[in-house]
C-alpha cells in the first residue's frame, strides 16, 4: 500500500513535516483549492506543491479531487468546455507525477451531515449524521443551513439547482456519468492517471437529489459504463458502510481482486438502529466495521494502491477543519500499519 494523508495546501494548519512525521507515510493527497470548479489549474500551483511535498521528503502524486462542475453532472451544453478543462487539469497533474485522481459524481453536495462536532463520553468530537436532525428540513421552502454546506448559494439558486437535478434523475445522471467517462478516461489512460470515482455519502438520495455510487449493484453498473482499469473507484469504507445494506469486505474483495480499486478511504462508522450514524475512532470495537478484515482483504488481493485515514475525531483538545486534525488521523495512519503488518506477515 501506499500510505497517505489528505493535505489542504500552504493554508492547512497541519505542516508536510508533521505529516512526514507519522510511520510510513509516504504520499500527500491534495489538490489546488484557489480556483473554482471547472476552471484549469495553474502549473505553477503544482509545482509549488510538488516541491514542498519534496523538501519534506513526501510524494504528490495523488489529488483529491478535481471537482466535477455542476454543468457536467446536469448535462447542459456547457459541459463540453467544463470536460476539456477537466481533462487539461488530467494532464496537468500528470505532468507533474499523479498517478491517481479521486472525485465524485454526487449533485450539490460532497457529503452531508447535521454536527460537526459531536461530543462523545470521553470529551472527543466527531461529525455525525442524526436522522432526528435531518427531518424536517426542506430546503426548497426553507434554504439550507447544514454545517459545511456551501454558503454561496443563494436560496434561489439552490432551489432553481434542486429542481434540475428531479428533472434529470437517476438515470440522467448516470447518462451524464457515461458521457463524462468517455470522454475523460481515455485522457487519463494516455496521461496513465488511474481515475477514482468516490461514493455518495452517504449513500442514498437525500432531499430529493438523486445519487448513484450507492450499492454494489451500482458500483458492478459504474465499472462497466467504461470497462477499463484507468475508470476505478476510491472505495471508502465509512461513506459505503454507513449503510447496512453495504457487505463492506465482500465488495472490497472483489472490486480489488478485479484491480478496479485504486485508493482506499479506510475509517470506521458506527451505525445506529434508526440509520444515524456517527464517525468513531479507527479501532473495529469502536464502530460497526470489521478493520481487520478489511485490511486483511486487501493484503490477501496484493492490493497497492493508496490508502488514507480518512477522517478522525478531534481530541487532544485540537482544533481545526471538522474530520482534518492531525492526532486521530496519525492515530488511524498508524492501526492501520498494524494491521497490514500483520496480516502481511500472516499471509
Ligand atoms: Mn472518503
Amino acid at each position: 500500500m501506499k500510505l497517505s494523508f489528505r493535505w489542504y495546501g500552504k493554508s492547512d494548519p497541519i505542516s508536510l513535516e508533521y505529516i512526514s512525521q507519522i510511520p510510513g507515510m509516504r504520499s500527500v493527497v491534495s489538490a489546488v483549492y484557489d480556483v473554482k470548479p471547472g476552471e484549469v489549474w495553474p502549473r505553477e500551483s503544482l509545482k509549488s506543491m510538488r516541491d514542498a511535498c519534496e523538501d519534506a521528503g513526501l510524494v504528490f502524486d495523488i489529488v483529491e479531487s478535481i471537482p466535477v462542475h455542476e454543468d457536467i453532472k446536469l448535462g447542459l451544453p456547457s459541459r463540453d468546455k467544463y470536460i476539456d478543462a477537466y481533462c487539461e487539469n488530467i494532464r496537468r497533474v500528470s505532468e507533474i507525477g499523479v498517478k491517481c485522481v479521486c472525485y465524485n459524481f454526487m449533485p450539490v453536495f460532497d457529503w452531508t451531515r447535521t454536527q460537526l462536532d459531536k461530543k462523545a463520553a470521553d470529551g472527543s468530537t466527531s461529525l455525525v449524521m442524526y436522522m432526528e436532525q435531518l427531518k424536517g428540513i426542506d430546503p426548497l421552502r426553507d434554504g439550507l443551513d447544514l454545517p459545511g454546506w456551501d454558503a454561496s448559494y443563494e436560496k434561489e439558486e439552490l432551489k432553481q439547482l434542486l429542481l434540475s437535478y428531479a428533472e434529470v434523475g437517476e438515470e440522467g445522471l448516470w447518462e451524464n456519468l457515461r458521457y463524462f467517462l468517455e470522454r475523460v478516461i481515455p485522457v487519463a489512460r494516455e496521461c496513465d492517471v488511474l481515475m477514482a470515482i468516490h461514493p455518495d455519502d452517504p449513500p442514498y438520495p437525500i432531499f430529493g437529489l438523486p445519487r448513484i455510487i450507492t450499492t454494489e449493484e451500482n458500483l458492478d453498473r459504474f465499472l462497466a459504463l467504461v470497462d477499463d482499469r484507468y475508470n476505478g473507484l476510491t472505495f471508502c469504507t465509512g461513506s459505503l458502510g454507513c449503510a447496512d445494506f453495504n457487505d463492506i469486505p465482500g465488495m472490497i474483495d472483489k472490486y480489488s481482486k478485479a484491480g478496479r480499486i485504486h485508493f482506499m478511504h479506510i475509517r470506521n462508522i458506527r451505525n445506529l438502529p434508526d440509520g444515524s450514524f456517527e464517525e468513531s475512532g479507527h479501532l473495529s470495537a469502536c464502530g460497526s466495521l470489521d478493520m481487520a478484515k478489511i485490511v486483511k482483504t486487501l493484503v490477501n488481493n496484493g492490493f497497492d494502491g493508496y490508502v488514507r485515514p480518512d477522517h478522525g475525531r478531534m481530541i487532544w483538545g485540537e482544533t481545526g477543519k471538522p474530520g482534518y486534525g492531525l492526532y486521530d488521523r496519525a492515530l488511524g495512519a498508524a492501526y492501520i500499519n498494524g494491521l497490514w503488518e500483520m496480516a502481511q506477515s500472516n499471509r
